[in-house]
This record gives structure tokens, C-alpha cells and sequence, in this order.
């Protein structure tokens, strides 16, 4: 039977813009749903926006228009953009939706059926921009006075009524949570951050709201609309079909990753399995949090001016050297800089220098001397076996470090094989060859079409348009692109395309 493999981003505030962030997330979540589908998996990727809460209904009256045109049209541009990014989401969720109204509805009432829901009284502090309420020793004051959350946002006294889920009863099952499951969250430094939060003790937290309108009401609670975070993790249930059990995609839950930034790591490692747990629902096996991007060493602001664009970025330098750079430059978990300097340098160094000349040399020989025919392998020599080798190990050593969302190790490992095929290029010397031993010529380059290919193939689920261009150049035909059909060689004697440069330099304007 073939596995299942179900993958979500975060669904994002449609408050503002996209910028890079979002991009960065939805990009990386391709990847892991491109790999897999690649290896065979039935996949399900799900991406969408967040759109319910009080952050999303100040931005929509700012704009002077009502909160569901507001939405639509913010949630289209950035579906707009992940389109533009290459995300290849299965579904775009939107919490507006009915059927996410109907699954919220359904799952508040098996948490409160459960005992886990009473009704009280929330005082304390609250930030809109996190949509989160923090305790007041956790505050520090502004020059000006204004009291902030750790996060920076503002925070403000509320005191209304609200129903509370009992997050306290849920701190020894989720520490059993974190032992039973070390891999539940990654990286480690996020998972020993949130292992000390919640040994610090649990407190109930407030799950309705009364001083607004734009949310999810609470069943049979006149006047109550549900915490935009309750509403908002539920949306991974919701896209399986929940409440439905004999859903078409309900078999994809529990999620085998959610991708999450690491400000909203909290939400989804506590918070969710909690609900799950009361609501008597199996839990998602994996919570994968990174790092933040920066500009320019600055964090992104409007005031600043310095908010990335994604699909500015992508005018500029092209969708795959964005996507090779997102993931190659910084470790996933860790924090990160995008600089004009960065992003030439790994586009000339790395993908025009060390990877598309490779291709172009190898391809330029053959046509220009073999009439474009795939030669066939000669006698192996071991610098021959050496590469070939160090090349059939990348599927399944891509597959181990995906597995664990370290995309710039996976890309690393590309990279070495990469550089060691260089290395052989120039030592054996194809266009020297080509004088004194047409046969062994031939040998060579055909090691390095099969390596090209097997490096083209991995780095699909990264550079989709590139590799698929390179692929065709290779002679590989477009359904034998998956891991599998690497098994199978190619046909000796093929005869292969013109070349055609994959990776242009980026040359700066003159102007
Ligand atoms: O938090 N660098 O939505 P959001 C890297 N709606 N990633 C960044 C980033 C940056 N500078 N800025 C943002 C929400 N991100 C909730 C989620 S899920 C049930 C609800 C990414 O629009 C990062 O993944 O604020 C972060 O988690 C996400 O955008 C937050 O998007």
C-alpha cells in the first residue's frame, strides 16, 4: 500500500502583505512534499491563511473595509505569491470557510463533553499583534511607558468574561508527549526551550473572547467567538475532513510535520496536542520549527522599509536561485541574513560556477563530438566507481537528512558530490581525451551524464523548473524522474538535446 505523508505551513494573518518569512516556510514545506512525492508517498501538503481574530479585523477597519472582503482579498494575494514560489500546495485552506466553522463547532464540543472547558473570567494582559496573553512578569516598559511582551508587541489590560480550557491538567501528558516522542519537536534547542516552559507548570488558558465580533462563535455561548488560536490549529483537522471519519483525507491525519517558525513553536507544541488530547484526537508526530530571516543583519519592518518582497525577489534573481538560496544559506533551526552580496555569490559561485558549467561542459562535449549520442560506459576505473558511488548515495542521503528538515545539510551533500565531480571532470580531462582515446572519452562523459542526473534528480523538489530543464537536456524522459526509475539506466546511444545553460550568471546592471 502506498504511505501516506501529510505536511502543513502555517496558516498565515492576512493583516498585511506576504513578505520573504511567509516564503521561506512555504518554500522548505515544498520541498518536503515534492521529496516525498518523489519516493512514492501519497501526499498531502496543506497551506492557506489565518484569517479570524482581532489583528485581522483592526487591519481590515483600517483599510475602511469589512472583514470578509478584507480577507478575500488579502488571502488571494497570498495565495498568489505561493503560486509565484512554486508552493505545490494540495489545498488552500482559509478559516472562513464553512467547513472549517463546522469543525471548529464539532471539536469545541468534544473538548467541553470532555470536561475540559469551564466558564470564568480573563483578566491580564493581551497582545494583538502575537494574539497571545502573557503574564505580567514576563512584561518589561518602554521608554514611553507602554508595558511589551517579550516579543516587542504592545500589550493591553483585558477583563471580560471567557471559557477556559484546562491547559494545567495537560502538563505530565505532554512531558510523556516529549519523552516518548524525542523527534516531536526539532530542532533540539527548541525542543529544551519548550521542555523547561512547560515543566515551569501550566496555567488554564482563556479560549473565548467577548469584546469583539470576528471569530467563530462558541456553540450555545450568545456573545462568546472562539481564541484565534484554537480556531487556527484546527484548520490541519479541518482540510482532513474533520468531523467527517469516512472523509476521503481523513486517513492522512495525524500531520507527519507541521513547519512552524520558532515564534509560534509554543502554539503548536503545547497548545494543539493539548486540544487533540482532550478532544480525544490522535496527535501530529512531528513539530519542525526554524530559524528567523533578517535583512541585511536588520529585522524586517514596514518602518524601515526594508520588507522583502517575494516576488520582487524573484524578478530579480529567478524562482530557483530564491528557493536555492533560502535553504542553503542559513541552518533550517538557526537564524539567517538575505544581502544582495549572498544571494550573487551562491547563484555565480554555486549554481552557475561549480553546478551549470559542469553540466554545460559535459553536454558541450558530447553534442560537439559525439553528435549529441549518450556514449556508453566503458571499463570502470576506480576513480569512475568512486564518483558513481559517492552519487547513488545521494537519494538516500538526502532522504535521512529530510527526514529531519536539515535542508542546507542535504543540499551540503549534494554540493560535496558536486565538487568531487569537478575534480574528475578536470583531472580526467574529457577535451584532452578526445585526441589521443575516443573510447575512454566517451567513458567519461557518460560517468557524468549519470551523475548529473542522479544530482539532477535530487535537487528537484528544490529547483523545479531548472532540474526539470536539465533532465530533458540529459535525455531522461518525463515520467523516469522519480527515485525509483534511477534504477533503471539510461538508454545508450540516446541522442540528446542542444545544451542550453541552466544556471545564468547574475551580472549586475550598469546602470
Ligand atoms: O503566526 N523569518 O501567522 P503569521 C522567517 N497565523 N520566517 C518568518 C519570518 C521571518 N522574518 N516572519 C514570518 C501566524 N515568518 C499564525 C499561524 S498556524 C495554525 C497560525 C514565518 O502570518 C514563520 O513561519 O504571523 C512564522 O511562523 C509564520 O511566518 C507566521 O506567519
Amino acid at each position: 500500500m502506498t504511505q501516506r505523508f501529510y505536511v502543513t505551513t502555517p496558516i498565515y494573518y492576512v493583516n498585511g502583505a506576504p513578505h520573504i518569512g511567509h516564503a521561506y516556510t512555504s518554500i522548505a514545506t515544498d520541498v518536503l512534499a515534492r521529496f516525498k512525492r518523489l519516493d512514492g508517498f501519497d501526499v498531502f501538503f496543506l497551506t492557506g491563511t489565518d484569517e479570524h481574530g482581532q489583528k485581522v479585523a483592526r487591519a481590515a477597519a483600517d483599510a475602511g473595509t469589512d472583514p470578509q472582503s478584507f480577507t478575500d482579498k488579502v488571502s488571494a494575494d497570498f495565495r498568489d505569491m505561493s503560486d509565484k514560489m512554486g508552493v505545490s500546495y494540495d489545498d488552500w485552506i482559509r478559516t472562513t470557510e464553512d467547513r472549517h466553522k463546522r469543525s471548529c463547532t464539532e471539536l469545541w464540543k468534544r473538548i467541553a463533553a470532555a470536561g475540559h472547558i469551564y466558564l470564568g473570567h480573563y483578566e491580564g494582559w493581551y497582545a494583538v499583534r502575537d494574539e497571545a496573553f502573557y503574564d505580567a512578569a514576563e512584561l518589561t516598559t518602554a521608554p514611553d511607558g507602554t508595558r511589551l511582551a517579550p516579543t516587542g508587541a504592545p500589550v493591553a489590560w483585558v477583563r471580560e468574561p471567557s471559557y477556559f480550557f484546562r491547559l494545567s491538567a495537560f502538563q505530565e501528558p505532554l512531558l510523556k508527549l516529549y519523552e516518548d516522542q524525542p523527534d516531536f519537536i526539532l530542532p533540539a534547542g527548541a525542543r529544551n526551550e519548550l521542555l523547561s516552559f512547560v515543566r515551569g507548570g501550566l496555567r488554564d488558558l482563556s479560549i473565548s473572547r467577548t469584546s469583539f465580533t470576528w471569530g467563530i462563535p462558541v456553540p450555545d455561548a450568545p456573545g462568546h467567538v472562539m481564541y484565534v488560536w484554537l480556531d487556527a490549529l484546527n484548520n490541519y483537522v479541518t482540510a482532513c475532513g474533520f468531523p467527517d471519519p469516512d472523509a476521503p483525507r481523513w486517513p492522512f491525519w495525524p500531520a507527519d510535520v507541521h513547519v512552524v517558525g520558532k515564534d509560534i513553536i509554543r502554539f503548536h507544541a503545547v497548545y494543539w496536542p493539548a486540544f487533540l488530547m482532550a478532544a480525544g484526537l490522535p496527535l501530529p508526530r512531528r513539530v519542525s520549527s526554524h530559524g528567523w530571516w533578517t535583512v541585511a543583519g536588520e529585522k524586517m519592518s514596514k518602518s524601515l522599509g526594508n520588507v522583502l518582497e517575494p516576488r520582487a525577489l524573484v524578478a530579480t534573481y529567478g524562482l530557483d536561485q530564491v528557493r536555492y538560496f533560502l535553504l542553503r544559506e542559513k541552518p533550517f533551526g538557526g537564524d539567517g541574513t538575505i544581502s544582495h552580496p549572498a544571494v550573487v555569490s551562491r547563484i555565480n559561485v554555486e549554481l552557475a560556477n561549480e553546478f551549470g558549467n559542469l553540466a554545460q561542459r559535459s553536454l558541450s562535449l558530447i553534442a560537439r563530438n559525439l553528435g549529441g549520442a549518450l556514449p556508453a560506459r566503458g571499463d570502470a576505473t576506480a576513480e569512475d566507481r568512486e564518483l558513481l558511488a559517492a552519487a547513488a548515495a545521494l537519494p538516500d542521503v538526502v532522504r535521512g537528512l529530510l527526514d529531519r528538515q536539515v535542508f542546507h545539510e542535504a543540499l551540503e551533500a549534494v554540493w560535496q558530490v558536486v565538487r568531487a565531480a569537478n575534480a574528475y571532470i578536470d583531472h580526467q580531462a574529457p577535451w584532452a581525451l578526445r585526441k589521443t582515446d575516443m573510447a575512454r572519452m566517451g567513458a567519461v562523459l557518460r560517468v557524468l551524464v549519470d551523475v548529473l542526473r542522479v544530482m539532477a534528480t535530487v535537487l528537484q523538489p528544490f529547483m523545479p523548473g531548472s532540474m526539470a530543464r536539465l533532465l530533458d537536456q540529459l535525455g531522461v524522459a518525463a515520467e523516469a524522474r522519480d527515485f525509483a526509475a534511477l534504477a533503471v539506466p539510461l538508454a545508450d546511444g540516446t541522442v540528446l538535446p542542444a545544451p542550453a545553460g541552466v544556471f545564468p550568471r547574475y551580472v549586475e546592471d550598469a546602470a
